[in-house]
């Protein structure tokens, strides 16, 4: 059996949980259990304290806050404000690209590496190209991308990128973005106390706050990071705990943010400093992935994956991660405190991040190299504290292929033999295996993992049921990362698979689950749906393609879910989100929202009925398609 299974995966974690009691460490599973039973207000989303009347709790007893707002009101406000948070968060990653763009020079720290894409954004944007030069033609388009946050009229420029049956639903219902911060701070000034109470319109500025992230920020965030660092193609890795490495300097890059990561992995590369490291007795540097940051370094330079969100603290209890440098956005707070239990230095590097307890070293675009080389270097300096008697590191890693961007999809369709010439560059061969039945439809797997559930076992058991029924996967994020560790991204997966997806992964030569980067780029599988669509000459919600967040926990999920289903995809969700208190909100996130968008979210907390729901869906899609 060429596949790590969750019992092997929980092996190892138990074993590094054996290191953590060593040393007398506190992991999530301890706050877990500190932190249950669960608040059942908060469970719900009936708390509010969005004035100082409250904080206000509705009960059977008291089912109004003390200003009158219900049960339905308090759980849609709180809804609301995690969909502006999430959206926030990808919008706020992506802006700060977008200033890297625009100060990209030739003689700086950050270049232009995809030049074609620059120029293509350029022309969709309609700003001359014609005999300047490349790097004037950047700060113009990072321009007018830094305007999407605030520009005094009009709507997000991407949104004209989706079929034309979506932009006339997105108009027609209102939801149309405007520009991203305005969406935000309408959503925060709505939910402020006395204004809107009718969960209906909260749901509904939810899907546009939404959609500024989607169609927006997150797709802004994909494009800048492509043409700052190149358009991601397909590369060998390995994934797991296991690419840690006993006799080198271990550096983690942790986080979301490729300006950080990229300049750390470039600054670890060099001579000087690889040679440093065999001055102090070890074989090198070993650069390593976790969470988003992972995926983004792994697609790029074939960096190995240490792990997903709940593996955090196990790359410190291996005893051998000489460092830790994180950025945004998914890091404990927890980690600082761990690392001093061992010899680890946990470095923050973002404004945006600062955590109690970490070594601060704020990065800025001007100094990024010559800073990520004194970090490299400080890790470095940090290998001979490595203490012996608290290494442990589980054997445990797969070999994954990654770097499916929409790009590199299109081109591994042109190759299929049969294609007719005016079918390359198109999705048609893979509409045509769909039309046929060899596969049943695509499921785009996405999101955290969470100790709500069993850890990775939702994912991975969903994403083997989908394989063998012949439905192909997309996968982001540290969803991306279970089938890492699972060994279910790379060619020889196509055992699992059914006999249709097993046929098409031999023609296409790909693997079953196609490694599409990270939760930022859940923007690629808007664009990847909308190609489809247009190719089938349908709108997005009529296609058997659906999502699926078995795990989820950010606010930046709560964001995408609902520009997945802005896009008109239902969205599986293994977790139900925290407005159990209102029946009415349960209503509106299920039902109410495909009156508006054609699609909603179908919630089962059992990932063997989540996946009968998914099978169920994709067969309604094909029927209502006649196929
Ligand atoms: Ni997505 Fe990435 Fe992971 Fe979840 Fe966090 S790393 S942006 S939010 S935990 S998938
Ligand atoms: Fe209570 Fe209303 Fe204030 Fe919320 S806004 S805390 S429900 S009084």
């Amino acid at each position: 059996e060429n596949i790590t299974t969750i019992e092997q995966m929980e092996a190892d974690n138990a074993m590094l949980k054996q290191n953590a009691c060593a040393v007398c460490a506190e992991t999530y599973d301890d706050r877990v259990k500190a932190q249950s039973p669960h608040c059942k207000f908060g469970e719900g989303g009936i708390c509010c304290k969005n004035c100082s009347m409250g904080p206000c709790r509705i009960t059977a007893k008291a089912p109004r806050g003390i200003c009158g707002a219900d049960a339905h009101a308090i759980a849609a406000r709180n809804y609301l404000r995690s969909v502006a948070a999430g959206t926030s968060s990808h919008s706020d990653h992506a802006r700060e690209i977008l200033h890297v763009l625009r100060n990209a020079s030739p003689e700086g720290n950050y270049k232009i590496r995809d030049e074609q894409k620059l120029l293509s954004l350029a022309k969709e944007w309609e700003v001359p190209t014609e005999g300047r030069d490349i790097y004037d033609i950047a700060r113009d388009v990072a321009d007018i991308g830094l305007m999407e946050f605030g520009k005094p009229e009009g709507t997000q420029r991407f949104v004209s990128r989706a079929t034309p049956e979506r932009q006339k639903v997105w108009a027609e219902q209102g939801i149309l973005p405007r520009a991203i911060d305005r969406e935000v701070v309408t959503a925060m000034h709505m939910t402020h106390m006395g204004n809107t109470a009718d969960a209906e319109f909260l749901v509904r500025q939810g899907l546009r706050t939404s959609i500024a992230n989607g169609w927006g920020g997150s797709m802004l965030g994909t494009e800048v990071t492509d043409i700052l660092f190149g358009t991601p193609t397909v590369r060998t890795t390995e994934g797991n705990l296991g690419v840690l490495e006993k006799d080198m300097v271990n550096i983690v890059v942790h986080g979301h943010d490729p300006v950080f990561s990229e300049m750390v992995v470039t600054a670890a590369e060099v001579k000087e400093l690889t040679d440093y490291a065999k001055t102090k007795g070890a074989k090198g540097i070993n650069i390593v992935g976790l969470c988003c940051t992972a995926n983004e370094v792994a697609m790029r330079h074939g960096v190995r994956m240490a792990g997903n969100f709940l593996q955090q603290e196990n790359a410190i209890l291996t005893g051998v991660v000489e460092m830790m440098c994180v950025d945004i956005q998914c890091i404990f707070p927890a980690l600082p405190q761990l690392a001093e239990c061992f010899h680890t230095k946990f470095v923050t590097s973002s404004p945006i991040a600062r955590i109690p307890g970490a070594t601060h070293i704020e990065f800025k675009p001007e100094t990024a190299f010559q800073q990520a080389k004194d970090i490299v270097k400080m890790a470095v300096d940090n290998y001979q504290n490595r203490e012996a008697s608290k290494v442990c590191i589980p054997p445990s890693k797969k070999n994954a292929v990654v770097g499916y961007p929409t790009e590199q999809i299109i081109k591994h369709l042109d190759g299929v033999t049969n294609s007719h010439v005016d079918e390359l560059g198109s999705y048609k061969p893979a509409i045509d295996a769909i039309k046929a039945g060899v596969l049943r439809g695509a499921v785009a797997i996405v999101g955290c993992n969470n100790p709500r559930v069993r850890p990775d076992y939702s994912h991975f058991e969903i994403m083997k049921e989908l394989l063998q029924n012949d439905i192909l996967i997309v996968a982001t994020g540290c969803a991306a990362q279970v089938a890492t560790k699972a060994g279910l991204l790379n060619y020889d997966a196509k055992y699992y698979c059914g006999a249709g997806l097993r046929r098409v992964c031999e023609l296409v030569h790909i693997p079953p689950i196609l490694h599409m980067g990270a939760c930022v780029d859940i923007s690629r599988m808007m664009l990847l749906a909308t190609g489809i669509a247009k190719d089938w000459g349908v709108d997005t919600t009529q296609i058997p393609v659906v999502g699926c967040a078995p795990e989820w926990m950010s606010e930046k999920a709560v964001s995408i879910a609902n520009y997945v289903v802005s896009t008109g995809l239902d969205v599986y969700l293994g977790i139900e989100p925290q407005v159990s208190g209102s029946a009415q909100m349960m209503e509106l996130i299920t039902e109410g929202t495909r009156k508006i968008t054609g699609a909603g979210y179908i919630i089962n907390t059992d990932p063997h009925e989540l996946v009968k729901n998914i099978l169920a869906g994709i067969e309604a899609k094909r029927t209502a398609l006649g196929i």
